[in-house]
């Protein structure tokens, strides 16, 4: 059976972590896949947007606990999935999750490194890694501390405790709660609406949004601004003008 399903509607393409006996638990491969969809899904002109989901009741339960029980300080110090994270984390696509259940540890990394994420009412997010001993190690802190400050951040790393979709919409970390058998439905909408939007600007847009949390607010909006400037040299910026001011519907070509 396949850890990673793929599906294709239109311009969006959704990848379903497909491992729901381990409860989406992430090994090497399934990491390594997802790497190589997405690597896959940039090359691809037309798809415009992915979802990322789980198969059965959850997102993911983190990190292949299975896995990392055999790996020794050694191999953690050779440990591939610095660079499988970074590959998928380079994706510079609209990159939307749906979590229902469970986004745990890397799960809950998953979902943080990803452009937006609808949640189901019954999703829970948190970062348990105390409470086996270690501590998150693919950016849950630091991401969680950007969008959801320090107060909850130091709450959830410390104590391990998962909170519910609707604290994680509060705290920023989720764009939208929904009817659990309603999230991925939704979340493909959104992707579907993204993935008509000029290809260019799209990438423009998420890498002002990516960058800008990494700098202070001047570095930040001059990098805004540089990009701004560059889609000025677009077509598609002239075909979106253009279409307003014609009263129809744009007709972007990536260019
Ligand atoms: N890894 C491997 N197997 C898992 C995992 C996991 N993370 N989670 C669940 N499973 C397996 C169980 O072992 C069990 O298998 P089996 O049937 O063979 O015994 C099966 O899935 C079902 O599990 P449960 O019976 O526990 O299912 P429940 O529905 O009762 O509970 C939970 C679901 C709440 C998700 C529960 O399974 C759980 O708490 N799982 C562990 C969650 C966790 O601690 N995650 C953190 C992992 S550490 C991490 O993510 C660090 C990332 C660092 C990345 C660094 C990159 C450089």
């Amino acid at each position: 059976m396949a850890q990673l399903l793929s599906e294709r509607h239109g311009r969006v393409l959704t990848l379903t972590l497909n491992r729901p006996q381990a409860r989406n638990a992430l090994n090497n491969a399934l990491l390594e896949q997802l790497a190589e969809e997405l690597e896959q899904a940039q090359d691809d002109a037309q798809i415009g947007a992915v979802v990322l989901t789980g198969a059965g009741r959850g997102f993911a339960a983190g990190a292949d606990l299975k896995e990392m029980a055999q790996r020794d300080m050694v191999a953690t110090l050779n440990d591939p999935r610095p660079q499988l994270w970074a590959r998928i984390e380079r994706f510079p696509k609209p990159l939307i999750t749906a979590v229902n259940g469970y986004a745990l540890g890397a799960g809950c990394e998953l979902a943080l490194l990803s452009d937006i994420v609808f949640a189901g009412e019954d999703a829970r997010f948190g970062l348990p890694e105390i409470t086996l001993g270690i501590m998150p190690g693919a950016g849950g802190i630091q991401r969680l501390l950007r969008c959801a400050g320090k107060a909850l951040t130091a709450q959830m790393v410390l104590s391990g405790e998962p909170i519910d979709a609707r604290r994680a919409q509060q705290a920023g970390i989720v764009a939208q709660v929904c009817h659990t058998e309603l999230t991925l439905e939704y979340a493909q909408k959104l992707a579907a609406t993204l993935a008509c939007r000029a290809p260019l600007a799209l990438q423009a847009a998420k890498q002002a949004l990516r960058q800008g949390q990494d700098v202070g607010l001047s570095q930040g909006l001059a990098i805004e601004r540089q990009l701004f400037t560059l889609l000025a040299a677009t077509e598609d910026r002239q075909e979106g003008i253009n279409a307003f001011l014609e009263k129809r519907s744009p007709d972007f070509t990536g260019r």
